[in-house]
């Protein structure tokens, strides 16, 4: 029976490595179908996800301050961006759209490979609030999502299903970016999104491990993850319906993600099973112009930005 667990094994995969090994044989019956490969996502180096976020700092610098839809600083992001993927061999479509009298600009990349009828998307929105560089909000999803991106074509990972990742504007106007983009796919090209994984605010400095509630076998995935590193998780209820996962959700994708918490303050209980500070907010610069490269906690971005990694490939085999 061949099963490999290649690339660096996380804890979870290697529990589920260990689990397809055990449900492969019962005793005293005959041998189950030969399991499939079970391929493990590599680490996320949280250092390269740092780098992107040093980047996308030093474009909030250089234009005013913030990387807000219709604004210099944006569309500066989404070139960066866009540079890294294409350069990785990546399909990048620019998708524009209009918003309060303003271009914006989604930013569409596809990894060549992969059954195109079974589409495994992973998302976040990369603008920023008009009042800062918008670093936790959401540079830390924007980051995570364009490493776990860059790690497939560094390992060459070619899954069952197709990959697509994908990075919003105007998310801050409402959900405008993926609301437009979601609008304007057709009833088959929407079909056959088999699940979408939104990241928005996953390195808060005060930070909450949160997991979506919406699809359960995605909510599961990400459970596991956690439960493999030991890290207990609560799930999201502060969102609903308050990030780009909400227009998949409505079209009838399943959708899932993780979140790290913004405004609302941690309790005592929450204190005894993450640390961090009680009665502080788990973003206190939410929306503010305090939210740099500064206002990220890297232990929580480096688990969040590996629970991405893990579901991504646990859910494209
Ligand atoms: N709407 C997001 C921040 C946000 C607030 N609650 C949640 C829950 C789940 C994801 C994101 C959020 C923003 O300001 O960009
Ligand atoms: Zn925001
Ligand atoms: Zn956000």
């Amino acid at each position: 029976m061949k099963l490999s667990v290649s690339g660096r094994a996380s804890a979870a995969a290697a529990v589920a490595a260990v689990t397809l090994l055990a449900t492969g044989f019962t005793a005293g019956a005959a041998p189950a179908s030969e399991p499939v490969a079970v391929t493990a996502a590599p680490d996320i180096p949280v250092a390269n996800v740092k780098a992107h976020l040093t980047e996308l700092q030093s474009i909030a610098t250089a234009n005013g301050g913030n990387r807000a839809h219709g604004r210099a600083g944006y569309k500066a992001s989404l070139d960066y961006v866009k540079a890294k993927l294409d350069a990785a061999g990546f399909t990048t479509t620019i998708q524009q759209f209009t918003a309060s009298s303003r271009v914006g600009y989604n930013l569409i990349a596809d990894w060549p490979g992969g059954d195109t009828n079974q589409v495994v998307m992973a998302g976040s929105h990369l603008d920023s609030v008009s009042s800062g560089a918008g670093i936790n909000d959401n540079g830390t999803g924007s980051a995570a999502v364009l490493e776990a991106a860059l790690t497939v074509a560094r390992t060459d990972y070619q899954p069952t299903k197709h990959l697509r990742f994908a990075w919003w504007g105007a998310e801050e106007l409402g959900l405008v970016g993926s609301r437009y983009y979601v609008n304007n796919l057709s009833a088959a090209n929407r079909a056959r999104i088999s699940g979408y994984l939104n990241f928005d605010m996953i390195g808060s400095p005060n930070p909450g491990y949160f997991i979506y509630d919406d699809d359960p076998a995605i909510e599961k995935t990400f459970k596991d993850y956690f439960t493999g590193i030991g890290v207990p998780t609560e799930i999201e209820t502060e969102g609903d319906g308050r990030s780009d996962h909400a227009p998949f959700k409505s079209a009838g994708v399943p959708v899932g993600g993780l979140f790290t918490g913004a405004s609302r303050a941690k309790t005592a209980a929450q204190v005894a099973k993450w640390g961090g500070t009680s009665g502080q907010a788990f973003d206190r610069c939410y929306h503010s112009s305090c939210d740099t490269t500064a206002n990220v906690n890297d232990t929580a971005l480096n688990r969040n930005a590996d629970a991405l990694a893990h579901a991504v490939w646990t859910l494209s085999q």
